[in-house]
């Protein structure tokens, strides 16, 4: 995958070097350049921002720096059928919610292509006008405002290299792990057997997978029914058997009642 990203603080994008997204780089999994929004200002003082029309707090980030670094990062004749231009991907407190679901679709782009605003954000055409030429995803972390783009970027990077080809040494673990089949993560225990005077719970040390399989399974379902019964409430019910229903009513969560004729898990 390639990748790039269009900030006035690129050095935020240091992190990117360490650990697995870093590893990803020096294997080739994915090609990823950070580039200074000030490259493409042509004034001494490499303006990137101006007043807001119509008056009001802050400053808006002007479109011509942005039009230049999207013609030469998205340049139309690297493909004349404009297919494998880049996906921009620009974060914004207005933008559509960030889910395992969006970072899995964005995982299978060839190239994305990353917008960091700054200040109240960046003039409207310059979106309007890229939205004519390649694929634009607005998208926000949460219901919570940031100065700018940058930690999102990191965010949804993290979320998205994660799932690309050989960057995870299992990539079962995928399939296993929260949000990738709708529940929560149970609780973890690694040695010693007892700490502080808590035992690790007696089924983990078992040996019995099946056992162990369950109660694992019954944990996700009982946390995801207290802290998230949202994310319970769309399990299909399908998903669902008799058991995990059990799990479900010992906290209270009357999960979507399946349809009898419909074959669940039992
Ligand atoms: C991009 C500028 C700051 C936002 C005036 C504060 C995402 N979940 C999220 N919260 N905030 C952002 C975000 C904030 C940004 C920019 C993303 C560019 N700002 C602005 C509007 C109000 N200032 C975000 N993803």
């Amino acid at each position: 995958m390639r990748v790039d990203v269009v900030s006035i603080f690129p050095e935020y994008f240091a992190p990117l070097d360490l650990s697995l997204i870093g590893k990803a780089r020096a294997g080739g999994l994915l090609r990823l350049a950070v580039h200074d929004l000030r490259t493409w200002t042509h004034d001494v003082h490499r303006t990137v921002d101006d007043t807001p029309y119509g008056g009001g707090p802050g400053m808006v980030m002007r479109p011509e720096p942005w039009g230049e670094a999207l013609d030469a990062l998205a340049p139309d004749e690297l493909t004349p059928d404009g297919l494998t231009l880049p996906r921009l991907v620009v974060p914004t407190p207005s933008g559509a919610p960030f889910t395992q679901a969006m970072a899995q679709d964005l995982a299978g782009e060839s190239h994305l292509l990353f917008a960091c605003g700054r200040y109240e954000g960046i003039d409207q055409r310059v979106l309007d006008h890229a939205a004519t030429r390649m694929r634009v995803t607005e998208v926000s972390l949460g219901d919570y405002v940031l100065f700018g783009g940058e930690v999102a970027v990191l965010v949804v990077l993290e979320a998205v290299v994660r799932l690309l080809p050989g960057v995870l040494g299992n990539a079962d673990s995928l399939d296993e792990e929260s949000h990738a089949h709708g529940l929560l993560e149970g609780p973890v225990y690694t040695k010693p057997q007892t700490w502080r005077g808590q035992e690790v719970p007696e089924v983990l040390r078992s040996g019995d997978h099946a056992r162990i399989a369950r109660w694992r399974r019954d944990e996700a379902l009982v946390r995801t029914g207290n802290r998230r019964p949202d994310l319970v409430a769309a399990l299909t019910p399908e998903s669902l058997d008799r058991h995990d229903r059990a799990a479900l009513e010992r906290v209270g969560v009357e999960p979507t009642v399946s349809d009898p004729t419909a074959t669940g898990r039992d």
